[in-house]
């Protein structure tokens, strides 16, 4: 099983790059924004919740995606390893998807972490905004909240993975081909040892 993190701030590429990877390696695609949206789309309990905290910004509580990852990983038993994308967000979710994959007799491969500047994130996000219907998208304010909340409590998810030496810097910025190019380069390296 090959396991792996993409990492980044909002706006850095994660979505983007996943789609190409995970067709390219045949991972599981695990993106907790994606679960949480199809879960506001459908109206549950668990959507409805979680809506409050997107449209401000703010992470989602830990308890809801620790358990949305965790039925995931259960419903995917013969996956050959997983992609996962805007998850952890915490050290607890980092402490909570190492545990989940022990269990599983696996564990984390490489940590990708793309570097982007906040004047391109803020741009690429306003941009997407304009077509994708996402109202975290729309305004600026929700943006920077977004970000400070990375700043605050995501970036030290990488210090987690740093001392067991998983943690690979990309820079995010360049064509879509040219970043992609590069994770690839980092994934296949890994494979082929
Ligand atoms: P996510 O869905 O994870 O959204 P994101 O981080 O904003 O997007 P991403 O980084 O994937 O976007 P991409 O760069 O690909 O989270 C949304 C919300 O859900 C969070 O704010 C939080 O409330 C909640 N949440 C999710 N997971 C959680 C968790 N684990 N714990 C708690 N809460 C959680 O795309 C951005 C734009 O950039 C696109 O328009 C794309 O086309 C463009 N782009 C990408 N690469 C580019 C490039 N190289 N050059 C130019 N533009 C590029």
């Amino acid at each position: 099983m090959f396991n792996l993190i993409l990492f980044g701030p909002p706006g850095s590429g994660k979505g983007t790059q996943s789609e190409r990877l995970i067709s390219r390696y045949g991972l599981k695609h695990l993106s907790t924004g994606d679960l949480l949206r199809s879960e506001i789309a459908g109206q549950t309990p668990l959507g409805l919740a979680a809506r409050s905290y997107m449209d401000k910004g703010q992470l989602v509580p830990d308890e809801v995606v620790i358990e949305m990852i965790s039925s995931a990983l259960d419903n995917n038993p013969k996956a050959n390893g997983f992609l996962f994308d805007g998850f952890p967000r915490t050290n607890a979710q980092a402490e909570a998807l190492d545990k989940l994959l022990n269990q599983k007799g696996t564990e984390i491969a490489v940590v990708l972490a793309l570097q982007v500047t906040q004047t391109e994130l803020v741009k690429r996000l306003l941009n997407r905004g304009l077509t994708s219907g996402r109202s975290d998208d729309t305004n600026e304010e929700i943006i920077s909240a977004r970000i400070t909340e990375y700043e605050k409590k995501t970036a030290a998810v990488a210090e987690h993975y740093k001392k067991y030496d998983k943690v690979v810097y990309i820079v995010g910025e360049g064509t879509v081909d040219e970043i992609f190019e590069i994770l690839c380069k980092e994934i296949d390296r890994r494979l082929a040892a």
